[in-house]
């Protein structure tokens, strides 16, 4: 039988480490028999899922990656849920996918049991599982849908992203042939797992080439340094917040002498350290190789196209730049009136065309015939080409924020906003920040009568609806209005509210 790729060539890795987390160390071959017993059980009596929707909650860990092993082997269509999302988003997330199961550790168990509609699902708890159980698995077809992935857009509600095993295979191989992936790689995985930047970029492409995935159910910056210290890792990718963490916290009184310096070298002996999800500060990029040595290497992506435009392995990485496109990726760019764009310094949108390129929005032909130009996927961001690498200049709308290397909805938090019993009216914005890139950013009018509103009760209000990296920070004044990358202010609802 012709099994996915993926699961082909970790039969091939068998007893080397996979996983490693904690204190305990995972084969391939363990991996493996996971994921059949998790397929064996979602199968039941069936042959193929035949891409039903399943969703899944668990932090990155070896559980995660047997589930979603176990879910692809069986024929369906892996559903990530966040493990720091509200009611409301996991009721959205499983309502738009129509997931008919979800399987769950049973720690987190809890979040799903009471939400509305939670009879009609399955659910599953991972650890009521037989790792043991096993049954004849299915083959999949790899044009077949893989993935859903959510993402923020100009719309209120988060899409569906779907990529098939075939675009999921060619964004593992683009990087696995850019960054030279070895099975000799060990690699640090931190980041939320329903994302592509720790889906695709760390884990499957560390398990593609039969490297060693470390895992941490977050971004926990005293227990990491601690291994970073001790030599555990060849590679490093993260988002641009965590690197300036990371400079905060090495120029800290917290860690001197020795413990210090094993730090700095175990930066320093990497062979590769990634930067990507949002831009990287020219700022950031010259302290980070000050203190350690080392380049990063500045890549830019999308969930709905994987990765794009990468500086090189081997080669001036430039800071500021995102540098050139990758294998399997064609970019090209068009001007706001549509032309395609053919000097160096002129501005255009980037568009992407290419295996890499995600399927569709999950139940939505008009958004995903939209995404669309001629073939070419629009990414709405915009860069200009500088001596051969391009350099982004942000978004063309501004209301896709970015924060900790979130994707956030501005007309979603509004729509949230709009809830809240004193609120008339209101706008959100990014407001640019050197931690974060951007901070969610409110202005609001009160309703009649209504007494004075603070940022701190707004949060606090927010907590119960939204992510924490999309509950607002800031309450901006008409003169922090942020524009965007053609240097509009292009909100209209600012004009109306505060229209002088
Ligand atoms: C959290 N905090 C924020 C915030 N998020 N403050 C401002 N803006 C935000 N966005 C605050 C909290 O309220 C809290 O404050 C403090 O920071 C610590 O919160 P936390 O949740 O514990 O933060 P932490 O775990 O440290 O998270 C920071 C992070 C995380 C950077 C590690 O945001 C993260 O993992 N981001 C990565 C997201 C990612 O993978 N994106 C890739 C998408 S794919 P207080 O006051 O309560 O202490 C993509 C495509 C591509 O983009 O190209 O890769
Ligand atoms: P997401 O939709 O969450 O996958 O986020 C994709 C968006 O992140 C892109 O459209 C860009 O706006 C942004 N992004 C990713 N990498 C970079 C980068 N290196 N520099 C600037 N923006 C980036």
């Amino acid at each position: 039988m012709q099994e996915l790729p993926l699961i082909a060539r970790a039969q091939s890795h068998g007893h080397r480490i996979a996983v490693r987390a904690g204190d305990r160390e995972y084969t391939y071959a363990e991996l493996l028999d996971a994921s059949a017993a998790v397929a064996a059980a979602l199968l039941g009596a069936g042959k193929d899922l035949a891409e039903a929707c399943i969703a899944f909650l668990a932090p990155g860990g070896f559980e995660y990656l047997a589930i979603q092993w176990g879910i692809w082997r069986a024929g369906g269509v892996v559903v990530p849920l966040s493990v720091s999302a509200t009611k409301s988003e996991l009721e959205h997330a499983l309502g738009d996918s129509g997931a008919s199961h979800v399987v769950v550790l049973r720690a987190h168990a809890e979040k799903l049991e009471s939400l509305p509609g939670e009879s009609d699902r399955q659910l599953l708890i991972f650890e009521d599982i037989a790792l043991t159980a096993n049954c004849l698995l299915p083959e999949i077809d790899p044009t077949r849908r893989a993935m859903i992935l959510f993402t923020s857009g100009t719309t209120s509600t988060p899409k569906g992203v779907v990529t098939t095993h075939e675009n999921i295979r060619a964004q593992i191989e683009s990087l696995v042939e850019a960054w030279e992936w070895e099975n000799s790689d060990c690699i640090p995985l931190f980041l939320p797992m329903h994302h592509i930047h720790g889906i695709i970029n760390i884990a499957c492409c560390a398990l593609w080439a039969g490297a060693t995935v470390e895992c941490f159910p977050k971004f926990e910056a005293g227990r990491i340094l601690g291994r970073v210290g001790a030599g555990a890792y060849t590679l490093f990718m993260a988002v641009p917040t965590i690197y300036v963490v990371l400079i905060d916290l090495l120029e800290s009184q917290r860690y001197t002498g020795e413990v210090r310096e094993r730090i700095l070298s175990g930066f320093a002996n990497m062979r590769l350290m990634v930067s990507g999800s949002a831009a990287l500060p020219s700022t950031v990029h010259e302290k980070w190789t000050a203190l350690t040595g080392q380049s990063l290497l500045e890549r830019y992506g999308m969930t709905e196209t994987g990765m794009n435009l990468s500086n090189p392995l081997h080669g001036e990485r430039r800071p500021g730049a995102v540098g050139k496109p990758l294998p399997l990726v064609e970019v090209r760019r068009k001007s706001e009136s549509g032309d395609l764009i053919t000097v160096e310094g002129e501005p255009g949108e980037i568009q992407v065309r290419g295996p890499v390129v995600f399927r569709e929005y999950w139940n939505r032909p008009e958004a995903t015939s939209e995404a669309f130009d001629d073939g070419w996927f629009r990414t709405g961001d915009v860069a200009v080409l500088e001596n051969g690498y391009y350099r982004i200049m942000g978004r063309m709308s501004i209301d896709i924020i970015k924060s900790g290397g979130y994707k956030l909805s501005a007309l979603e938090i509004e729509s949230v906003l709009l809830n809240h019993p004193a609120i008339r009216e209101c706008a959100v914005v990014g407001v640019k920040d050197d931690t974060w890139s951007e901070l969610v950013g409110v202005v609001a009018v009160l309703k009649d009568g209504a007494s004075d509103l603070s940022i701190e009760d707004l949060r606090a209000w927010c907590k119960e609806w939204l992510s924490p990296y999309k509950v607002p920070r800031r309450l901006l004044v008409v003169d922090d209005l942020p524009r965007n990358a053609m240097g509009k202010v292009t909100k209209t609802v600012l004009a109306d509210t505060f229209g002088r």
